[in-house]
């Protein structure tokens, strides 16, 4: 599919927010911040323009509300989804029972022999709801949705973390805590 604007501004704000602002030479603070003017001006020199209200409006209107603002409005950062490493200075806090993980029919035998984990990223993602799941493994391929024993694994000592947009956050998820929804 083509993509909007929108939808490859987004992916360019993943690239430099996520994964590598020190390509271009920009400025992460350890909290995962990123002067925003800086970021119009590595957008520029990869031949992206962005304007300032451009950017308001993604980070007002994105589909999954993946960046926001610092209350200064002058710094911008990812609520989740960095392989660079930053501290959101999210709280761990109590799961609900069951979570849900969608990825690719042919990482199953895989996944239910080591169990989940984070890949490239920091964390293992898993979504609240089996739809939000179907959809994430469906980026893959044909999407099998996992279903995570959150409930039981958070009594065994495991920590998970909501980030601001409501993806569900853990550092690893054992094979016991994993069945196939
Ligand atoms: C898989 C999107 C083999 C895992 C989504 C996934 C999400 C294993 C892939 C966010 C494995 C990693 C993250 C194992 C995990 N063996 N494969 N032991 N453990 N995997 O992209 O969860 O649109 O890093 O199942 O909505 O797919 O970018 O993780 O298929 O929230 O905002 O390894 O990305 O959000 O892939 O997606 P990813 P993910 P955004």
């Amino acid at each position: 599919m083509p993509q909007d604007g929108a939808t490859r501004t987004s992916k360019y704000l993943a690239l430099r927010l996520r994964h590598r602002p020190d390509e271009v030479g920009l400025k992460m603070t350890p909290d995962g911040w990123v002067d925003a003017a800086a970021l119009l001006r590595a957008a520029e020199g990869d031949g992206m323009t962005i304007s300032g209200e451009q950017l308001q409006a993604i980070v007002a209107t994105n589909d999954k509300q993946r960046y926001e603002f610092d209350a200064t409005g002058r710094r911008i950062r990812a609520r989740q989804g960095h392989s660079v490493a930053v501290d959101l200075g999210l709280q761990p806090r109590t799961p609900p029972e069951v979570l849900y993980h969608g990825t690719a029919r042919r990482f199953a035998d895989r996944i239910l022999a080591e169990g989940l984990r984070p890949m490239g990223r920091q964390h293992v993602h898993l979504s609240p709801d089996p739809a939000t799941a179907t959809d994430v493994g469906g980026r893959r391929g044909a999407p099998l949705v996992l279903a995570v024993q959150a409930g039981t694994m958070f009594a065994a000592g495991h920590d998970f973390w909501m980030s601001a947009n409501g993806v569900w956050l853990a550092l690893a998820v054992p094979p016991a805590f994993i069945d196939q929804a």
